[in-house]
């Protein structure tokens, strides 16, 4: 890393980074990564090695890879198998991004160390609306066993946070998509059938094993007056609403969408006319959408995860009419177990407001791509180190 500011490169100079990420359980991490992988490789033409422990867990994400642990070239990217980097002499680069607090290999904690010149070491956070986020990004701690400062960055919402991801395009990709109407075709190419004569609504679910279903799915019942078209995806979506599906009224139809690329997931959620997302990625995916969606946060542990759904929906609500906000944030109290109220009424209530929601969810999307993005703010960062 250049060390006096008149050595400083423009933010197109090629840094070699080393990204790392474990994947412990679902998706969260390795498709926050990937996504950030192939933004620095696409838009800033930096030298992007992703390093993943688990090559078959990646491989659903990125199915380009092949079978067998090696490492391959894959939109820019080297994706690599996290073995290799305990024989190889330097997996550290310019920029060392740690995902998630993961904990480097063993081997490139001893490169970090012998090296003079360090590079900048980043722990990429989790994404959080919270503001106490402000506080801690772009914060380090000295780690005396290698010899160099650990940078916190956080993705965040805030002015002072790391910002959300969203690539140059993504907007403009979307828009084109939902214009070009290739929706139709895509969905067929899933198994998807819609019906040309009745107007359906879509209805797109990727949840965690706790999420109300039984209520929810009845409340869909008894509310709809058009036909549902219901798409599950991820494993437990799939298995609690299969499992109740007998008992659903014809207008519900369900389909069961296998694990596809990232690209395919984004536009499926360009395709819906509602969004049930879970996780922190989806949530950011499910916003440039544009579409209204519901948010299941990832549990933590003593509720931490209500405080942070809370900030969320603080955020996210900011100018939402007074009804709607209420509604919002009923259905979500009850969509993450956190209130026990009845789902049907708070289902129908939202409802009554579906073309302010439908509004206010594009008003919301295009206010918050005013500001710039994680990829923006982790270079501008690295370059002012
Ligand atoms: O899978 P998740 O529940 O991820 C979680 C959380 O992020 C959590 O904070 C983290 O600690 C934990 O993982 C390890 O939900 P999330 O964040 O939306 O990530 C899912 C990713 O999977 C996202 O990048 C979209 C992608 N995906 C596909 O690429 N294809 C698919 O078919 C599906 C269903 C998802």
């Amino acid at each position: 890393m250049p060390n006096s500011s008149d050595e400083l490169p423009s933010i197109y100079s090629n840094y070699t980074i080393h990204l790392y990420c474990t994947i412990i359980d679902n998706f969260g991490d390795i498709g926050v990564c990937w996504r950030l992988a192939r933004q620095l490789a696409d838009e800033y033409g930096q030298t992007v090695n992703l390093w993943v422990d688990d090559w078959q867990a990646t491989r659903r994400m990125i199915p380009d890879l092949p079978e067998t642990p090696t490492e391959w070239m894959v939109e820019g990217v080297c994706v690599r198998a996290w073995a290799q980097a305990q024989v190889e002499t330097d997996c550290t680069g310019d920029v060392l991004i740690e995902g998630f607090g993961c904990t480097l290999p063993d081997a490139v904690l001893a490169q970090l160390a012998q090296r003079k010149v360090k590079p900048a070491w980043i722990n990429l956070e989790y994404f959080s609306a919270e503001l106490w986020v402000e506080g801690f990004h772009r914060q380090s701690g000295y780690d005396a066993t290698v010899g160099t400062r650990r940078w916190f960055f956080f993705p965040g919402v805030h002015t002072h946070s790391g910002g959300m991801l969203r690539e140059r395009d993504l907007l403009a990709r979307r828009a084109v998509w939902q214009a070009d109407d290739h929706a139709q075709e895509f969905l067929i190419g899933l198994g998807i059938q819609i019906p040309a004569t009745s107007p359906t609504l879509k209805v797109v679910c990727f949840a965690y094993a706790h999420a109300p279903y039984e209520e929810w799915l009845t409340a869909l019942c008894q509310h709809s007056t058009q036909p549902v078209s219901l798409w599950l995806c991820g494993g437990y979506s799939q298995a609690a609403v299969l499992t109740l599906a007998p008992s659903l009224c014809a207008q519900v139809s369900v389909y069961s969408i296998p694990f596809v690329a990232q690209p395919e997931f984004d536009r499926l959620l360009w395709s819906a006319d509602i969004l049930f997302v879970r996780g922190e990625d989806s949530l950011v995916r499910a916003l440039w959408s544009g579409k209204p969606f519901v948010w299941q946060i990832y549990p933590q542990s003593e509720q931490a995860h209500y405080v942070k759904l809370q900030a969320w929906l603080d955020f996210y609500t900011q100018g939402f009419p007074v009804a709607l906000r209420e509604a919002y944030q009923v259905l979500h109290a009850i969509w993450n177990g956190i209130s026990q109220q009845p789902m049907q009424s708070a289902w129908d209530q939202i409802m009554t407001e579906w073309v302010s929601w439908q509004h206010f969810s594009q008003l919301r999307c295009e206010q918050c791509a005013r500001a710039s993005d994680l990829a923006a703010r982790l270079i501008g960062f690295v370059r002012a180190l």
